[in-house]
């Protein structure tokens, strides 16, 4: 039987910015489930469970995707009607639209199906909340300098995402 894969691209969200985001996140005391520090990214295409065959393709697609480094900065705080709280920009750079528009354009040229609802950059910190915190977050700047290939996988109590591959921006 063919293996499958759960992947997804995505902003691997630095050490450093994950660390300030949890320690913020903790001082506010929210329900929800927390997401994990290592499991902090910002989506750029889902692509879902796919044929592992379909890897080498995905890497190709990747490779061919031209980017500058940019920052973006972090700095609201949005519940959706499903609980996710996530932190987002008040304004998306056009070189993340611009990247995200090429990696899901790259996908469509050679058939690769992702959810193609339009892309709204975000960074979830909680799933299953309900609130948001009564004061703004802080703004977090992050220069952004990779992006990756990412397959999640089911563990107990939750998921894991592992890194397949990194490609820099330059
Ligand atoms: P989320 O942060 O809004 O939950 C791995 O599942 C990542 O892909 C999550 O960051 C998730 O976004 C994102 N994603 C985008 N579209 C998805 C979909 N249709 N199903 C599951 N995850 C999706």
């Amino acid at each position: 039987m063919t293996d499958s894969l759960r992947l997804f691209f995505a902003l691997p969200c630095p050490v450093s910015i994950a660390q300030a985001i949890v320690r913020w996140r903790t001082d506010q005391h929210l329900p929800g489930r927390p997401v994990p520090a290592e499991n902090l990214h910002l989506t750029l295409a889902f692509l879902g469970a796919q044929p592992a065959e379909r890897l080498s393709t995905l890497y190709q697609v990747a490779e061919s995707v031209r980017s500058q480094p940019f920052e973006i900065t972090l700095e609201r705080l949005h519940c959706t009607p499903r609980g996710l709280l996530w932190l987002e920009p008040a304004q998306s750079p056009g070189a993340l639209l611009q990247l995200a528009d090429a990696l899901r354009a790259g996908l469509t040229d050679v058939a690769i199906p992702f959810d193609s609802q339009a892309f709204r950059p975000h960074l979830t910190v909680f799933r299953d909340g309900a609130a948001l915190p009564g004061a703004a977050p802080p703004a977090y700047r992050w220069l952004v300098d990779r992006f990756a290939l990412y397959r999640s996988d089911s563990i107990p109590g939750g998921v894991r995402y592992r890194t397949l591959r990194e490609w820099p921006l330059q």
